[in-house]
């Protein structure tokens, strides 16, 4: 009801504050996003054989802000929960995927903020547009244009598993995007690397892992070929000029290793077995913002997917003092340092709480529940505030 309604809208917590110094800094320019599939943050500066998994995404950490204490916040919806987390800053649902259950709710999605501040938004994709309902759910957003399978040639050659391979999808991409009328949101939702990792031959640039386990064995090698295509997609944005006027996002959109393989991942990690505290370590993907003209910068900020919407708009200048959202600037003083899972498990700046287990960190040592108390009524809230505003599609009492 209306009532309702009032309620919970008022108990949201408020907005941060910005951190004065980046406020605006990329006022007017493009933001564009790269989502990477089944990218965890583990990844980073791994080797297999004195070579390196992913040595553009070592590189980007070095030229951009690079966190290395983010979380994806997906359940069921897996991509399509990572795009409805960044583009609304609310939790996808417990139960099925957000963007099939409830795609004709009221929501005041990034596009159309943006839209509101002078900006077209475009997603690109490779695979069939229903996939997910994301052509019925991107128009209630706002986004101009959804640049889906139909836009690309795809062929036996250039495609595999889900659909076109990410070099041919970057590379097919460009002359789209040089065309957006500028400033412009455009998200690039990458492929290759999904679950069964597949790769072709000639395209696998480094060994599968050594472990009998094939799913992780071969994650390493597909984790590499996207590595090389986002490295193409970089070249290619800097030679076209959008390099020097764009906001750059990479991130992955959730874990591509389940639990299900922790005897393998024990072998990768190099620990003789996996605990739970482990588990929600293992939810970290990477994320990397590149402002123009900024230096390189790693953050140990804890945070999640949930952020980066008022995180964005408030680099580009836009308030989002008006907007309900649970995320908090990553960059303010203020940011919330706790990040929920959309399993119920929490992370803060010192403690992870899982299982009903509060454990500390770095090394995780299992201590009193009493260290976690502050926070376990607050994750449970917060949780529960976001799945009454979707289930009772409460932000149309806003307008
Ligand atoms: C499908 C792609 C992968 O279009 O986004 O989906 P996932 O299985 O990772 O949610
Ligand atoms: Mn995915």
């Amino acid at each position: 009801s209306n009532m309702d309604a009032e309620e919970i809208l008022k108990n949201i917590k408020k907005d941060t504050v910005n951190n004065p110094e980046l406020y605006g800094i990329a006022k007017g320019e493009n933001l564009i996003m790269v989502s990477l599939e089944s990218t965890q943050n583990f990844v980073l500066n791994y080797e297999i054989n004195g070579e390196e998994v992913t040595p553009f995404l070592n590189e980007l950490a070095k030229s951009s802000y690079y966190f290395n204490n983010f979380y994806h916040q997906t359940g069921q919806g897996k991509t399509s929960d990572s795009e409805f987390l960044i583009d609304n800053s609310l939790y996808p649902l417990p139960r099925g995927a957000v963007f099939q259950t409830h795609p004709l709710n009221e929501y005041n999605a990034m596009p159309e903020i943006l839209k509101s501040n002078g900006y077209y938004s475009a997603v690109f994709h490779g695979n069939n547009k229903s996939f997910w309902n994301r052509d019925v759910i991107y128009k209630t957003m706002g986004y101009d244009k959804f640049y889906s399978e139909e836009y690309y040639n795809v062929t036996e050659e250039n495609s595999i598993n889900y659909g076109l391979k990410d070099i041919p999808f970057f590379e097919q991409s460009m002359p789209y995007l040089k065309k957006l009328p500028q400033p412009f949101y455009a998200r690039f939702i990458t492929l290759t690397n999904h679950h069964p990792y597949l790769i072709n031959e000639k395209e696998q640039w480094i060994e599968p892992y050594p472990v009998e386990d094939g799913t992780v064995s071969r994650y390493f090698t597909t984790v590499r070929y996207a590595d090389e295509a986002l490295r193409q997609f970089f070249e290619e944005l800097k030679s076209s000029g959008l390099y020097e006027n764009s906001v750059v996002v990479v991130y992955g959109d959730h874990y591509g290793i389940s639990e299900r393989h922790q005897e393998a991942m024990a072998d990768v990690l190099s620990k003789a077995t996996l605990t739970a505290y482990n588990q929600v370590e293992l939810q970290q993907v990477p994320l990397f913002i590149h402002v123009p003209g900024k230096k390189g910068k790693q953050l140990d900020t804890v945070g999640g997917q949930i952020d980066l919407k008022p995180t964005l708009l408030h680099l580009l200048g836009i308030e989002s003092k008006d907007d309900v959202h649970f995320g908090t600037d990553l960059f303010s003083k203020e940011h919330h340092e706790l990040t929920v899972l959309r399993n119920g498990s929490f992370v803060t700046e010192d403690y992870i709480y899982t299982n009903e287990t509060c454990y500390v960190k770095p090394f995780g040592a299992p201590v009193e529940e009493e260290k976690c108390k502050p926070y376990i009524e607050q994750a449970k809230e917060e949780l529960d505030q976001s799945d009454r505003i979707i289930y009772g599609d409460l932000l149309r009492f806003l307008k």
